[in-house]
Protein backbone atom coordinates (compact mmCIF):
# COMPACT_ATOMS: atom_id res chain seq x y z
CA UNK A 1 0.00 0.00 0.00
CA UNK A 2 2.62 2.56 0.94
CA UNK A 3 4.59 2.04 -2.31
CA UNK A 4 1.31 2.65 -3.87
CA UNK A 5 1.28 5.85 -2.41
CA UNK A 6 4.98 6.35 -3.12
CA UNK A 7 4.74 5.55 -6.97
CA UNK A 8 1.65 7.80 -6.68
CA UNK A 9 3.37 10.74 -5.43
CA UNK A 10 6.44 11.02 -7.71
CA UNK A 11 3.92 10.25 -11.06
CA UNK A 12 2.13 13.32 -9.53
CA UNK A 13 4.99 15.89 -8.85
CA UNK A 14 6.39 14.14 -12.36
CA UNK A 15 3.03 15.27 -14.33
CA UNK A 16 2.92 18.52 -12.97
CA UNK A 17 6.56 19.08 -13.61
CA UNK A 18 5.78 17.95 -16.83
CA UNK A 19 2.66 20.23 -17.28
CA UNK A 20 4.02 22.82 -15.66
CA UNK A 21 6.85 23.40 -18.92
CA UNK A 22 4.21 23.11 -21.12
CA UNK A 23 2.38 25.51 -19.66
CA UNK A 24 5.70 28.12 -19.50
CA UNK A 25 7.12 26.84 -22.93
CA UNK A 26 4.34 26.15 -25.34
CA UNK A 27 4.99 25.11 -28.61
CA UNK A 28 2.59 27.44 -30.57
CA UNK A 29 1.00 25.90 -33.80
CA UNK A 30 -1.15 28.16 -36.05
CA UNK A 31 -4.26 26.04 -37.97
CA UNK A 32 -2.55 27.35 -41.41
CA UNK A 33 -5.99 26.43 -43.28
CA UNK A 34 -7.85 28.95 -41.72
CA UNK A 35 -5.35 32.12 -42.69
CA UNK A 36 -4.88 34.24 -45.29
CA UNK A 37 -1.94 34.73 -45.73
CA UNK A 38 -2.94 36.64 -48.87
CA UNK A 39 -3.82 39.64 -46.64
CA UNK A 40 -0.17 41.26 -45.80
CA UNK A 41 0.30 44.72 -44.46
CA UNK A 42 3.70 46.00 -44.03
CA UNK A 43 4.61 49.77 -43.36
CA UNK A 44 5.60 51.62 -46.15
CA UNK A 45 8.84 52.11 -45.00
CA UNK A 46 9.49 48.03 -44.71
CA UNK A 47 12.62 46.90 -46.22
CA UNK A 48 12.68 44.59 -48.49
CA UNK A 49 15.60 42.56 -49.68
CA UNK A 50 17.34 39.19 -50.56
CA UNK A 51 20.79 37.71 -49.44
CA UNK A 52 23.45 35.75 -50.97
CA UNK A 53 27.38 35.52 -49.60
CA UNK A 54 30.30 35.20 -51.65
CA UNK A 55 31.42 32.23 -51.41
CA UNK A 56 28.11 30.60 -52.28
CA UNK A 57 28.24 32.77 -55.87
CA UNK A 58 31.19 34.60 -56.51
CA UNK A 59 33.43 31.38 -58.15
CA UNK A 60 37.25 30.43 -58.11
CA UNK A 61 37.68 31.76 -54.65
CA UNK A 62 40.59 29.99 -52.82
CA UNK A 63 39.84 30.41 -49.21
CA UNK A 64 39.07 27.45 -46.00
CA UNK A 65 36.21 26.11 -47.83
CA UNK A 66 38.00 25.29 -51.35
CA UNK A 67 41.11 23.40 -49.15
CA UNK A 68 38.15 21.73 -47.31
CA UNK A 69 36.34 20.99 -50.57
CA UNK A 70 39.06 19.48 -52.13
CA UNK A 71 40.54 17.89 -48.69
CA UNK A 72 37.40 16.32 -47.49
CA UNK A 73 36.76 15.17 -51.51
CA UNK A 74 33.71 17.53 -51.18
CA UNK A 75 31.58 18.88 -54.29
CA UNK A 76 33.73 21.62 -55.58
CA UNK A 77 32.00 25.34 -55.01
CA UNK A 78 33.94 25.92 -58.59
CA UNK A 79 32.28 28.27 -61.06
CA UNK A 80 29.28 28.76 -58.52
CA UNK A 81 26.98 31.27 -59.88
CA UNK A 82 30.52 33.20 -61.78
CA UNK A 83 28.83 36.43 -59.86
CA UNK A 84 32.33 37.27 -59.90
CA UNK A 85 31.95 37.65 -63.74
CA UNK A 86 27.85 38.07 -64.00
CA UNK A 87 27.57 40.57 -61.13
CA UNK A 88 26.02 43.42 -63.79
CA UNK A 89 23.66 41.09 -65.29
CA UNK A 90 22.61 39.59 -61.80
CA UNK A 91 21.69 42.87 -60.37
CA UNK A 92 19.57 43.66 -63.04
CA UNK A 93 18.15 40.59 -61.10
CA UNK A 94 17.50 42.72 -57.98
CA UNK A 95 15.65 45.35 -60.23
CA UNK A 96 13.36 42.63 -61.95
CA UNK A 97 11.88 41.32 -58.19
CA UNK A 98 11.83 45.63 -57.12
CA UNK A 99 14.09 45.17 -53.57
CA UNK A 100 15.16 48.09 -51.85
CA UNK A 101 17.94 46.00 -50.43
CA UNK A 102 20.33 43.25 -50.93
CA UNK A 103 22.37 41.40 -48.78
CA UNK A 104 25.98 39.89 -49.92
CA UNK A 105 29.28 39.19 -48.38
CA UNK A 106 32.89 40.58 -49.34
CA UNK A 107 35.01 37.71 -49.59
CA UNK A 108 38.20 38.17 -47.36
CA UNK A 109 40.24 35.77 -49.28
CA UNK A 110 40.08 38.10 -52.05
CA UNK A 111 40.81 41.39 -50.28
CA UNK A 112 43.96 39.95 -48.30
CA UNK A 113 44.88 36.62 -50.23
CA UNK A 114 48.19 36.88 -48.15
CA UNK A 115 48.70 38.25 -45.09
CA UNK A 116 49.22 41.75 -45.21
CA UNK A 117 49.14 41.94 -49.09
CA UNK A 118 45.93 43.89 -50.16
CA UNK A 119 44.50 43.34 -53.27
CA UNK A 120 43.26 46.83 -54.69
CA UNK A 121 41.76 45.63 -57.93
CA UNK A 122 39.52 43.24 -55.57
CA UNK A 123 38.73 46.38 -53.70
CA UNK A 124 37.85 47.85 -56.52
CA UNK A 125 35.31 45.20 -57.64
CA UNK A 126 33.26 45.68 -54.82
CA UNK A 127 33.08 48.81 -54.76
CA UNK A 128 32.19 48.98 -58.14
CA UNK A 129 29.34 46.38 -57.10
CA UNK A 130 28.44 48.91 -54.99
CA UNK A 131 27.61 52.46 -56.43
CA UNK A 132 26.17 49.99 -59.50
CA UNK A 133 23.34 48.85 -56.74
CA UNK A 134 23.16 52.61 -55.66
CA UNK A 135 22.59 53.69 -58.80
CA UNK A 136 19.52 51.42 -58.84
CA UNK A 137 18.13 52.55 -55.58
CA UNK A 138 18.80 49.47 -54.05
CA UNK A 139 20.95 49.73 -50.70
CA UNK A 140 23.54 47.73 -49.75
CA UNK A 141 23.79 45.64 -47.08
CA UNK A 142 27.89 44.11 -46.15
CA UNK A 143 28.42 41.11 -44.49
CA UNK A 144 32.29 41.23 -43.58
CA UNK A 145 32.68 37.35 -42.66
CA UNK A 146 30.05 34.69 -44.16
CA UNK A 147 32.02 31.75 -43.26
CA UNK A 148 34.39 32.09 -45.81
CA UNK A 149 38.07 33.23 -44.50
CA UNK A 150 41.88 33.20 -46.54
CA UNK A 151 44.12 29.95 -45.62
CA UNK A 152 47.05 31.82 -44.10
CA UNK A 153 44.17 32.70 -41.64
CA UNK A 154 42.69 29.14 -41.25
CA UNK A 155 46.40 27.73 -40.99
CA UNK A 156 47.16 30.20 -38.40
CA UNK A 157 44.32 28.20 -36.03
CA UNK A 158 41.38 31.08 -37.41
CA UNK A 159 39.03 31.88 -34.98
CA UNK A 160 40.37 29.32 -32.84
CA UNK A 161 43.17 31.28 -31.56
CA UNK A 162 42.35 34.30 -29.62
CA UNK A 163 45.43 36.27 -30.41
CA UNK A 164 44.30 35.93 -34.02
CA UNK A 165 40.81 38.03 -33.52
CA UNK A 166 43.24 41.34 -34.60
CA UNK A 167 43.71 40.17 -37.93
CA UNK A 168 39.98 39.95 -38.48
CA UNK A 169 40.14 43.71 -36.87
CA UNK A 170 42.35 44.63 -39.13
CA UNK A 171 41.05 43.36 -42.48
CA UNK A 172 37.68 45.07 -41.16
CA UNK A 173 39.11 47.82 -40.68
CA UNK A 174 40.58 48.17 -43.88
CA UNK A 175 37.97 47.45 -45.81
CA UNK A 176 35.38 49.79 -43.92
CA UNK A 177 36.58 52.91 -45.00
CA UNK A 178 36.45 52.18 -48.28
CA UNK A 179 32.67 51.60 -48.73
CA UNK A 180 31.47 53.21 -45.68
CA UNK A 181 30.70 56.53 -47.46
CA UNK A 182 28.06 54.49 -49.57
CA UNK A 183 27.36 51.84 -46.60
CA UNK A 184 25.33 52.58 -43.85
CA UNK A 185 24.38 48.80 -43.34
CA UNK A 186 26.87 46.29 -41.68
CA UNK A 187 26.82 42.71 -40.70
CA UNK A 188 30.20 41.97 -38.73
CA UNK A 189 29.62 37.79 -38.77
CA UNK A 190 27.12 35.57 -40.03
CA UNK A 191 26.01 32.89 -37.85
CA UNK A 192 28.68 32.39 -35.22
CA UNK A 193 26.39 29.52 -33.70
CA UNK A 194 26.08 27.84 -37.19
CA UNK A 195 30.28 28.79 -37.76
CA UNK A 196 31.48 27.27 -35.07
CA UNK A 197 29.55 24.29 -34.21
CA UNK A 198 29.34 23.32 -37.49
CA UNK A 199 33.21 23.55 -38.28
CA UNK A 200 33.97 22.50 -34.87
CA UNK A 201 31.63 20.02 -33.42
CA UNK A 202 29.79 18.66 -36.56
CA UNK A 203 32.40 18.39 -38.52
CA UNK A 204 30.69 18.73 -41.79
CA UNK A 205 32.55 22.66 -42.40
CA UNK A 206 35.93 23.84 -42.58
CA UNK A 207 38.12 23.13 -40.47
CA UNK A 208 35.89 19.50 -40.08
CA UNK A 209 36.59 19.02 -36.32
CA UNK A 210 34.43 17.28 -34.12
CA UNK A 211 35.05 18.47 -30.61
CA UNK A 212 32.14 21.01 -28.79
CA UNK A 213 34.53 22.19 -26.43
CA UNK A 214 36.51 23.67 -28.90
CA UNK A 215 33.24 24.70 -30.95
CA UNK A 216 32.47 27.19 -27.37
CA UNK A 217 35.96 28.49 -27.76
CA UNK A 218 35.48 29.23 -31.19
CA UNK A 219 31.74 30.78 -30.49
CA UNK A 220 33.37 33.00 -27.67
CA UNK A 221 36.34 34.24 -30.17
CA UNK A 222 33.91 35.40 -32.97
CA UNK A 223 31.28 36.73 -30.53
CA UNK A 224 34.76 38.73 -29.15
CA UNK A 225 35.74 39.28 -32.44
CA UNK A 226 32.35 41.02 -33.61
CA UNK A 227 32.50 43.19 -30.23
CA UNK A 228 36.25 44.25 -31.46
CA UNK A 229 35.08 45.49 -34.84
CA UNK A 230 32.01 46.50 -34.04
CA UNK A 231 33.75 48.93 -32.05
CA UNK A 232 36.63 50.11 -34.29
CA UNK A 233 33.71 50.48 -37.23
CA UNK A 234 31.45 52.61 -35.03
CA UNK A 235 35.01 54.78 -33.93
CA UNK A 236 35.49 55.41 -38.09
CA UNK A 237 32.26 56.57 -38.54
CA UNK A 238 29.49 56.85 -35.85
CA UNK A 239 26.72 56.70 -38.17
CA UNK A 240 26.83 53.48 -39.67
CA UNK A 241 24.23 50.20 -38.85
CA UNK A 242 26.65 47.87 -37.43
CA UNK A 243 25.00 44.24 -35.99
CA UNK A 244 25.39 40.87 -37.12
CA UNK A 245 23.03 37.75 -38.45
CA UNK A 246 21.93 35.60 -35.64
CA UNK A 247 21.09 32.20 -36.88
CA UNK A 248 17.93 31.47 -34.04
CA UNK A 249 17.00 27.55 -34.09
CA UNK A 250 14.28 27.12 -31.89
CA UNK A 251 14.51 23.43 -30.04
CA UNK A 252 11.55 21.53 -28.79
CA UNK A 253 11.21 18.69 -26.76
CA UNK A 254 10.41 15.80 -28.92
CA UNK A 255 8.52 14.10 -26.45
CA UNK A 256 6.75 16.94 -24.31
CA UNK A 257 6.31 14.66 -21.50
CA UNK A 258 9.69 13.16 -21.65
CA UNK A 259 11.91 15.25 -18.95
CA UNK A 260 15.27 14.28 -20.71
CA UNK A 261 13.65 16.26 -23.84
CA UNK A 262 13.52 19.07 -21.64
CA UNK A 263 16.92 19.19 -20.21
CA UNK A 264 18.22 18.29 -23.87
CA UNK A 265 16.42 21.10 -25.03
CA UNK A 266 17.07 23.40 -22.21
CA UNK A 267 21.20 22.83 -22.85
CA UNK A 268 20.59 23.68 -26.57
CA UNK A 269 18.68 26.70 -26.68
CA UNK A 270 20.91 28.12 -23.97
CA UNK A 271 24.64 27.01 -26.31
CA UNK A 272 22.73 27.68 -29.48
CA UNK A 273 20.62 31.14 -28.73
CA UNK A 274 20.87 31.82 -25.45
CA UNK A 275 24.72 32.08 -25.09
CA UNK A 276 25.02 34.90 -27.70
CA UNK A 277 22.11 36.92 -26.47
CA UNK A 278 23.63 37.20 -23.24
CA UNK A 279 26.87 38.54 -24.61
CA UNK A 280 25.05 40.79 -26.12
CA UNK A 281 23.11 42.02 -23.39
CA UNK A 282 25.10 41.26 -20.74
CA UNK A 283 28.75 41.19 -21.40
CA UNK A 284 29.02 37.17 -20.79
CA UNK A 285 29.44 34.06 -22.19
CA UNK A 286 29.43 30.35 -21.09
CA UNK A 287 30.59 32.07 -17.66
CA UNK A 288 33.20 34.20 -18.99
CA UNK A 289 33.15 38.07 -19.87
CA UNK A 290 32.77 39.41 -22.72
CA UNK A 291 33.03 43.00 -21.74
CA UNK A 292 33.38 44.50 -25.26
CA UNK A 293 30.32 42.97 -26.87
CA UNK A 294 27.82 43.90 -24.62
CA UNK A 295 25.46 46.46 -26.12
CA UNK A 296 28.16 45.94 -29.34
CA UNK A 297 24.84 45.88 -31.96
CA UNK A 298 22.67 48.62 -33.39
CA UNK A 299 20.32 45.77 -34.64
CA UNK A 300 20.40 42.09 -34.51
CA UNK A 301 19.98 40.17 -37.61
CA UNK A 302 17.61 37.50 -37.29
CA UNK A 303 18.21 34.11 -39.60
CA UNK A 304 15.28 32.20 -39.23
CA UNK A 305 14.64 28.44 -40.72
CA UNK A 306 13.09 26.50 -38.81
CA UNK A 307 12.44 24.26 -35.05
CA UNK A 308 14.56 20.93 -33.92
CA UNK A 309 12.53 18.48 -32.41
CA UNK A 310 15.00 17.73 -29.61
CA UNK A 311 15.89 14.46 -28.03
CA UNK A 312 19.00 13.29 -25.98
CA UNK A 313 19.76 11.45 -29.61
CA UNK A 314 20.89 14.47 -30.91
CA UNK A 315 22.12 13.84 -34.80
CA UNK A 316 25.67 13.94 -35.36
CA UNK A 317 24.97 15.15 -39.16
CA UNK A 318 22.52 17.24 -40.56
CA UNK A 319 22.25 14.17 -43.45
CA UNK A 320 19.15 12.93 -42.09
CA UNK A 321 15.71 13.72 -41.54
CA UNK A 322 15.16 15.52 -38.57
CA UNK A 323 11.66 14.39 -36.86
CA UNK A 324 8.76 16.89 -37.25
CA UNK A 325 5.49 16.81 -35.96
CA UNK A 326 2.87 14.64 -37.78
CA UNK A 327 1.25 17.83 -39.16
CA UNK A 328 4.04 19.68 -40.17
CA UNK A 329 5.58 19.56 -43.60
CA UNK A 330 9.27 18.75 -43.89
CA UNK A 331 11.40 20.50 -46.59
CA UNK A 332 14.19 19.16 -48.93
CA UNK A 333 17.03 19.79 -46.31
CA UNK A 334 14.58 17.97 -43.73
CA UNK A 335 13.66 20.72 -41.86
CA UNK A 336 10.02 20.97 -40.90
CA UNK A 337 8.41 24.00 -42.12
CA UNK A 338 7.38 26.00 -38.99
CA UNK A 339 6.58 29.94 -39.35
CA UNK A 340 4.87 30.05 -36.05
CA UNK A 341 9.24 29.91 -34.99
CA UNK A 342 9.60 33.03 -36.14
CA UNK A 343 7.90 34.88 -33.75
CA UNK A 344 9.43 32.75 -30.85
CA UNK A 345 12.66 33.38 -32.30
CA UNK A 346 11.80 37.14 -31.77
CA UNK A 347 10.81 36.71 -28.14
CA UNK A 348 14.68 35.79 -27.68
CA UNK A 349 15.58 38.61 -29.66
CA UNK A 350 13.34 41.29 -27.84
CA UNK A 351 15.42 40.64 -24.70
CA UNK A 352 18.19 43.03 -26.69
CA UNK A 353 15.66 46.08 -26.93
CA UNK A 354 17.25 46.86 -30.68
CA UNK A 355 15.38 46.74 -33.98
CA UNK A 356 15.28 43.39 -35.93
CA UNK A 357 16.25 42.98 -38.99
CA UNK A 358 15.32 39.27 -41.12
CA UNK A 359 18.65 38.86 -42.66
CA UNK A 360 18.01 35.49 -43.87
CA UNK A 361 14.86 33.12 -44.19
CA UNK A 362 14.05 30.95 -47.07
CA UNK A 363 13.47 27.11 -47.89
CA UNK A 364 15.37 24.23 -50.13
CA UNK A 365 12.95 23.48 -52.66
CA UNK A 366 14.21 22.71 -56.51
CA UNK A 367 10.53 22.13 -57.46
CA UNK A 368 9.24 25.29 -56.21
CA UNK A 369 6.33 23.71 -54.99
CA UNK A 370 6.49 24.71 -51.25
CA UNK A 371 8.07 28.33 -51.58
CA UNK A 372 5.57 30.35 -52.24
CA UNK A 373 3.66 28.99 -49.28
CA UNK A 374 6.59 28.87 -47.21
CA UNK A 375 7.37 32.96 -48.04
CA UNK A 376 3.74 33.85 -47.42
CA UNK A 377 3.69 32.35 -44.31
CA UNK A 378 6.70 33.78 -42.73
CA UNK A 379 5.80 36.97 -44.21
CA UNK A 380 2.49 36.81 -42.72
CA UNK A 381 4.38 36.31 -39.13
CA UNK A 382 6.21 39.03 -39.71
CA UNK A 383 3.25 41.20 -40.64
CA UNK A 384 1.67 39.97 -37.29
CA UNK A 385 4.41 40.78 -35.18
CA UNK A 386 5.20 43.99 -36.88
CA UNK A 387 1.40 44.97 -35.97
CA UNK A 388 1.87 44.00 -32.32
CA UNK A 389 4.46 46.43 -31.84
CA UNK A 390 8.04 44.25 -32.74
CA UNK A 391 10.76 46.41 -34.08
CA UNK A 392 11.05 43.96 -37.14
CA UNK A 393 12.37 46.84 -40.11
CA UNK A 394 13.23 44.27 -42.94
CA UNK A 395 13.10 41.16 -44.67
CA UNK A 396 15.83 39.57 -47.10
CA UNK A 397 14.79 36.40 -48.68
CA UNK A 398 17.56 33.88 -48.84
CA UNK A 399 18.23 33.61 -51.66
CA UNK A 400 18.44 35.32 -54.59
CA UNK A 401 19.30 32.81 -56.76
CA UNK A 402 20.40 29.17 -56.49
CA UNK A 403 23.83 28.67 -55.16
CA UNK A 404 26.39 26.33 -53.31
CA UNK A 405 25.36 25.40 -50.16
CA UNK A 406 28.16 24.41 -48.09
CA UNK A 407 28.35 20.89 -46.90
CA UNK A 408 25.33 20.49 -49.14
CA UNK A 409 27.23 21.69 -52.36
CA UNK A 410 24.79 22.28 -55.25
CA UNK A 411 21.93 19.89 -54.16
CA UNK A 412 20.03 22.62 -52.29
CA UNK A 413 18.44 25.01 -54.43
CA UNK A 414 17.23 27.70 -52.21
CA UNK A 415 16.86 30.66 -55.08
CA UNK A 416 14.41 32.86 -56.30
CA UNK A 417 15.82 32.41 -59.37
CA UNK A 418 16.97 29.23 -60.73
CA UNK A 419 20.23 28.62 -61.62
CA UNK A 420 21.44 26.17 -64.68
CA UNK A 421 24.86 25.40 -63.85
CA UNK A 422 25.56 24.08 -67.11
CA UNK A 423 25.40 27.56 -69.10
CA UNK A 424 24.55 29.76 -65.87
CA UNK A 425 21.20 30.86 -67.05
CA UNK A 426 18.98 32.30 -64.47
CA UNK A 427 15.26 31.70 -64.35
CA UNK A 428 12.48 33.38 -62.38
CA UNK A 429 10.90 30.38 -60.50
CA UNK A 430 7.27 31.11 -59.49
CA UNK A 431 7.87 32.26 -55.60
CA UNK A 432 10.18 34.97 -57.44
CA UNK A 433 7.17 36.16 -58.86
CA UNK A 434 4.70 35.91 -55.98
CA UNK A 435 7.59 37.79 -54.04
CA UNK A 436 8.01 40.44 -56.56
CA UNK A 437 4.22 41.20 -56.31
CA UNK A 438 4.05 41.36 -52.72
CA UNK A 439 7.09 44.13 -52.85
CA UNK A 440 4.84 45.72 -55.49
CA UNK A 441 2.08 45.97 -53.96
CA UNK A 442 3.90 47.22 -50.73
CA UNK A 443 5.76 49.67 -52.53
CA UNK A 444 2.99 51.79 -54.33
C1 LIG B 1 23.37 29.66 -43.16
C2 LIG B 1 23.94 30.67 -44.07
C3 LIG B 1 23.54 30.57 -45.52
C4 LIG B 1 22.89 29.30 -45.97
C5 LIG B 1 21.41 29.35 -45.73
C6 LIG B 1 20.67 28.12 -46.16
O1 LIG B 1 22.37 29.91 -42.52
O2 LIG B 1 23.94 28.58 -43.08
O3 LIG B 1 23.86 31.96 -43.62
O4 LIG B 1 24.77 30.75 -46.11
O5 LIG B 1 23.10 29.08 -47.29
O6 LIG B 1 21.17 29.55 -44.38
O7 LIG B 1 21.03 27.03 -45.39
Amino acid sequence: MQWLLVIGIIVLLYSSLVGLLNILFPEKHLDWDNINTDVLNFPETFTWGVATAAHQIEGHNVNNWTQFEDRENKESSGSACDHWNRWQDDHNLLVELGVSSYRFSIEWSRIEPNQGDWNEDAIQVYSDMIDSLISKGIEPMITLHHFSHPIWFEEKGGFYQQQNISYFVDYCSRIFPYFSDRVNKWCTVNEPDVFSIMGYHMGMFPPGLRSPLKAIRVMKNVMVAHGEVYHRLKHLNPNSYVGLAKNVTIFDPYRRWNLLHWLTTFALNYIWNGAIISALSRGKMYGKSVTKVKNSADFIGLNYYTHVLTSPFLPQTTEIDLPSRSHETVTEFGYPMYAEGLERATKWLNKLAIPIEITENGVADGEDSLRPTHLKRHLWVIADLIAKGVDIRSYYHWSLMDNFEWAEGYSMRFGLYHVDYENQQRTLRNSGKTYQQIISRHNK
